[in-house]
């Protein structure tokens, strides 16, 4: 790389504007570089080391922190090694999670975002983001079917931490009081949550101090949604118990299966039982952006509250989630503690931007530029029709799944989302009676598929086990770059790669 210098020739350096312009325009070259490497088939999705082989330096490409500082053009060839040993999720034939692809839109908003360094909390450091996110999540409270007069909301580092917000509030609005005389004068509290919810619900109530014990989990049906008889049930059950239930989480796209949960039937057990309902939906909200899928989440507008996270089925670069809160203003209760320093009443402006007190963090990181900035490049309508792609070649994997005699699907259904699960059965295994020994056999088939798939880095797709199921491949579509061609290349590697 041309660019001979050190760190302190950069900007704010004096005289500093063309080596800056030089580091640069050598950085955007080699992200160009990677950005198109990322789109072609030919290339890998991954170049796996073990964690030892990178710690211990590979080709130059050294871990370790120097005294002394290092050139401008060793840190070049560092941000190229750095990609290099990465994991290319933006490749078309990335399977592997829920986030993936790569835009290019997205990546600008992104670059954007740390230039201007900037923090959440008030509007005098933030005045456009603050703007931004208030105008993002309007849109997404409409979207959700919620009127002009309800809706509050905030940006927050992942599903998890959305979900979290959820149980919080919650229990604010059944217990205010729990914010100053904390969970000793309250009741048992119990939450519900389908067996095939998000684990983040269980790590919520542990880290509110409720108990991941006083999670009911609540049986689904063979295709992964709750049935709703048996959340009453549970519901009585813990009321028996003498525990108070408030709060139910329903799920619109579930991580492994992408069941959709019975929104309506559990706002209607909800509000015979006065509970908080909250939809979690950080996988299947972007589905509400297209009007062919859009039915699935139906009963969503009658949520307390929705996590909704853009960084999964709407391709925005990591991380951007929202939790949406139909009660105005809950928020800010809840979690408000007014600090001095930083929300003083008398600035010159209207303080009631200064939506910072409503997070429970401080320093926050801006998430909404990127989508922002997305949704003006695609409009809502760009959106819908990448949502429709990714469920079309969900499909389209379902039909060829379906025709073939060495893929069994874990249910016989049609995807309701872009989840699609499967077991390769190699020859060997073709002949078995069905039991617990060929159970034992298949159960290792898909680690042995995938440790070989990560050695040769030609396709990526992840694997676990789900109730009295064996271990399957999950195959997701969240990426508009893959193609149908990319759909047949990862069947017949798992077949070749599944060789016995
Ligand atoms: N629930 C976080 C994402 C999980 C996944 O990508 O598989």
């Amino acid at each position: 790389y041309v660019c001979v210098g050190v760190d302190t020739d950069l900007l704010p350096a004096s005289g500093g504007e063309e080596m800056t312009l030089g580091f640069l325009q050598e950085l955007v070259k080699i992200l160009f570089g990677y950005i198109c490497k990322s789109s072609q088939r030919s290339s890998k999705v991954l170049d796996f080391h073990h964690p030892h082989q990178l710690k211990d330096g590979l080709e130059g490409f050294s871990l370790n922190l120097p005294d002394q500082p290092e050139t401008l053009e060793q840190i070049l060839v560092d941000c190229r090694d750095t990609l290099k040993y990465g994991v290319s999720t933006g490749h078309p034939r990335f399977f592997n999670q829920l986030s993936s692809g790569l835009d290019v839109i997205g990546v600008a908003g992104e670059w954007l975002t740390s230039t201007a360094n900037t923090n959440m909390f008030t509007y005098e450091v933030s005045p456009v983001f603050l703007l931004m996110e208030e105008i993002l999540l309007r849109k997404m409270q409409s979207i959700v079917g919620w009127s002009d007069d309800d809706g509050d909301g905030i940006f927050c580092p992942g599903g998890t931490i959305s979900n979290l917000y959820s149980i919080l509030l919650a229990r604010y609005h059944f217990y205010p009081e729990v914010k100053t005389r904390g969970m000793g004068a309250l009741p048992q509290l119990a939450l519900f949550t389908s067996e095939h919810s998000h684990y983040s619900v269980k790590k919520s109530a542990a880290v509110l101090g409720i108990g991941s014990e006083n999670v009911a989990v609540v049986k689904c049906d063979e295709r992964g949604k709750m049935i709703p008889a048996e959340l009453e049930s549970s519901i009585v059950t813990a009321e028996e118990k003498g525990l108070v239930p408030f709060y139910v989480n329903a799920t619109a796209g579930t991580t492994v299966y992408g069941a959709f949960d019975p929104l309506n039937d559990i706002a209607d057990i909800c509000h015979r039982h006065t509970l908080w309902m909250h939809v979690d939906a950080a996988w299947g909200g972007g589905l509400l952006m297209s009007d062919r899928h859009r039915m699935k989440l139906q009963g969503i507008e009658r949520a307390c509250s929705v996590t909704w996270n853009p960084h999964k089925m709407m391709g925005v670069p990591l991380q951007c989630s929202a939790i949406l809160v139909k009660k105005k203003g809950l928020l800010k209760e809840c979690n408000e503690f007014c600090a001095e320093y930083l929300f003083q009443m008398d600035k010159p402006y209207n303080v009631s931007y200064d939506t910072g007190d409503k997070s429970i963090q401080c320093g926050r990181h801006v998430d909404a530029f990127k989508l922002w900035l997305m949704w003006k490049a695609k409009g809502s309508e760009g959106f819908g029709t990448q949502v429709n792609k990714c469920l079309e070649n969900a499909e389209y994997l379902y039909d060829q799944l379906q025709m073939r005699t060495d893929f069994e699907l874990v249910f016989k259904d049609k995807p309701e989302h872009s989840n699609v699960c499967f077991w390769y059965i190699p020859p060997s295994l073709r002949g078995l009676p069905l039991g617990t020994e060929r159970d034992k056999r298949l159960h290792q088939v898909a680690p042995q598929i995938k440790g070989r798939m990560m050695e040769k880095g030609s396709v990526l797709i992840g694997y676990q086990p789900l109730g009295d199921k064996v271990n399957f491949f999950r195959c997701v579509f969240s990426n508009p770059a893959t193609q149908q061609e990319d759909i047949d290349f990862l069947l017949d590697e798992i077949v070749w790669l599944g060789h016995d």
